[in-house]
């Protein structure tokens, strides 16, 4: 491809838009703003070691984690910015405890509610490790005009009518679905553009990586135990031992694993019952993608996208990755536990 071959976001969303005659632009005009939303917090991720903008806040977010100076940085800088576009009435984020709704004339208007992870992985920021942002939109419940509500962000993932990740490391990249495939955008910093660059990504059927945190091992449940043991097992026709690669940032986890194959893997502990992840704006997204690139996405027994969600904050265990990969921890959990 020669440089006048490159498709841009902008010019990319439009096309798609294109495709559906009675679509309204709406959909288009809000991955639009997340597409800049995103290329600002890239920008402070870039010079955060040069700003003093590292290190820890002094406050805790809902969940009683340390929050980071640049997570309220991409909080409020998404926040601003999805706001500012109009098309979305209320957000929900890891980082606040209720949703946040926007009950002004324009924004009551708005047709979609914005659930997001604003700086996943934020543990790895002070050590220059990748991080990533997570998200997911869905058409609203309550009627556009009136204030949304807890009901529009309670919805199973089945409904989400477009989600991504973006992931600042070695290059930022952007990867979103609305539904028809998942497609990844490295950004051009040259240009300042995200451009084109994984075409309708496909996850590996089979891989030969997981991903977890292996230090919880003992107090993980005996199927996911037994599977460890079947990944490390030597078998050369199913090409084991498997490797053992885990970041700490879901989104660097994740994205390795869909390119390459692999699985990711949060499974409850006796510390986290529930599981860590959190359903609504880290799994659902990180689902429709995986589901979309033709993997596969579970809480161990049931498709993450069909849990009916209780709360915003509500956690669950999490496996998704290589379809085949999937299918046997789930073997292992159903026979062991
Ligand atoms: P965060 O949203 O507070 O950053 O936590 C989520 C992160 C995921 O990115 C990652 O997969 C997981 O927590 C790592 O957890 P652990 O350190 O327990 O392995
Ligand atoms: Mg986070």
């Amino acid at each position: 491809m020669n440089a006048f071959e490159v498709t841009t976001l902008n010019e990319f969303i439009l096309e798609k838009q294109a495709q559906f005659p009675q679509a309204e632009g709406d959909l288009s005009h809000l991955l639009h703003h997340v597409g800049t939303a995103a290329k600002i917090v890239n920008r402070e991720v870039n010079k955060a070691g040069l700003v003093d903008i590292l290190g820890e806040m002094g406050s805790t977010n809902v969940q009683g984690e340390d929050q980071k100076k640049l997570d309220v940085f991409a909080n409020d800088h998404f926040i601003n910015s999805l706001h500012s576009c109009g098309e979305v009435c209320a957000i929900a984020s890891e980082e606040n405890e209720s949703f946040i709704l926007f009950d002004d004339d324009v924004a009551r208007n708005g047709k979609y509610v914005f659930l997001m992870d604003p700086l996943d992985g934020s543990s790895n920021i002070d050590v220059n490790v990748s991080i990533g942002t997570i998200f997911s939109i869905y058409k609203r419940k309550s009627k556009v005009g009136e204030k949304a509500t807890m009901e529009d962000f309670l919805q199973p993932g089945t409904e989400q009518v477009a989600a991504g990740y973006v992931l600042y490391g070695s290059s930022t990249m952007l990867v979103y679905t609305t539904g028809d495939g998942i497609n990844g955008f490295t950004l051009d910093p040259s240009i300042g553009e995200f451009c084109l660059s994984h075409k309708l990504i496909k996850n590996p059927e089979d891989g030969y990586i997981y991903s977890l945190n292996e230090g919880n091992y003992l107090k993980f449940p005996a199927g996911v135990k037994q599977y460890i043991k079947y990944c490390q097992e030597k078998d050369e026709a199913t090409h084991r031992p498997y490797s053992s690669r885990y970041i700490g940032s879901l989104v660097s986890d994740v994205h390795r694993n869909l390119l390459k194959g692999g699985i990711f893997m949060y499974p409850v502990t006796e510390s986290a019952p529930q599981g860590k992840l959190r359903l609504l704006y880290e799994c659902n997204p990180i689902a429709f993608i995986i589901e979309q690139a033709g993997g596969k996405a579970t809480n161990g027994t049931k498709r993450i996208m069909e849990l009916n969600p209780t709360s915003l904050h509500e956690r669950t265990p999490f496996y998704c990755g290589s379809t085949n990969m999937v299918l046997k921890v789930e073997e292992f959990i159903k026979v062991f536990g």
